[in-house]
């Protein structure tokens, strides 16, 4: 790592309801079995290492359930900003998950918790979906932020090193958002699965995020050995 540079880790919803075997609510396929490189990751010298669980109430708006006629994984919804309808953003509904108190939205048992430094709660307010772990996508004005901006910023982060549940939503966005935030932004792309997991997603979700200038890299970047090696 560059000299002055400061390291965080935050793996992203890695939750029951997103896990297989057994399937959560929204099962991501080989989600669980991604358990020992989280964990690798996480017994690294990174100066923060935080975690975002989804955490909705039982009627939250992005439940195709709480929609009459809505199907999950097919119907879409368009979310408006409570501050300002015109900043508003079309997102897909799903199945119920990550209900506070329910087993499905606990971080996975195989997770080694006791590494964690930090840990944000995402998706509590029942008229707006986000995905990234910063916030939801309004902008005019913000709206729901998580503060995890300012907690980064207080610990002095100046790299984030993003895995987690699913690449294509909550990992993708978090990212997305962490460039703008300023940091130098990794997805270590064997620590993250897609709920779409076609080859032709899965290269335009890594072509977006290099557009938008995330860096994609792998267990054995050197990004991650000068880590291994501190
Ligand atoms: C997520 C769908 C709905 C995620 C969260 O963690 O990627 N996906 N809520
Ligand atoms: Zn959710």
């Amino acid at each position: 790592m560059a000299v002055g540079s400061k390291a965080a880790l935050a793996c992203i919803d890695v939750q029951e309801d997103f896990c297989d075997n057994p399937d959560g609510a929204l099962a991501v396929k080989g989600a669980r079995a991604l358990a020992p490189i989280w964990n690798e990751l996480l017994s690294l010298p990174f100066a923060v290492k935080l975690a975002t669980r989804d955490y909705h109430p039982r009627d939250h708006i992005s439940f195709a359930s709480q929609h009459k006629g809505r199907q999950p994984f097919t119907s879409t919804l368009e979310v408006k900003n409570p501050e300002n309808e015109q900043d508003a953003f079309t997102t897909t509904l799903w199945p119920d998950h990550c209900v506070q108190g329910t087993p499905g939205c606990e971080y996975i048992s195989h997770l080694d918790l006791s590494k964690l430094t930090h840990s944000i709660e995402k998706g509590q307010d029942k008229r707006v979906e986000m995905y990234s772990g910063f916030g939801p996508p309004y902008r005019n004005p913000k709206f729901g932020m998580t503060g995890m901006e300012e907690e980064l910023k207080k610990e002095g982060i100046t790299d984030l090193f993003v895995v987690g549940l699913a690449f294509e939503y909550c990992v993708k966005y978090t990212a997305i958002d962490a460039v703008a935030c300023g940091f130098r932004t990794f997805v270590v792309e064997d620590g993250t699965k897609a709920v779409d997991q076609s080859e032709q997603n899965l290269a335009a979700v890594r072509k977006e995020l290099q557009d938008k200038g995330v860096v994609l890299i792998i267990l054995d970047s050197p990004e991650l050995e000068k880590m291994k090696n501190s």
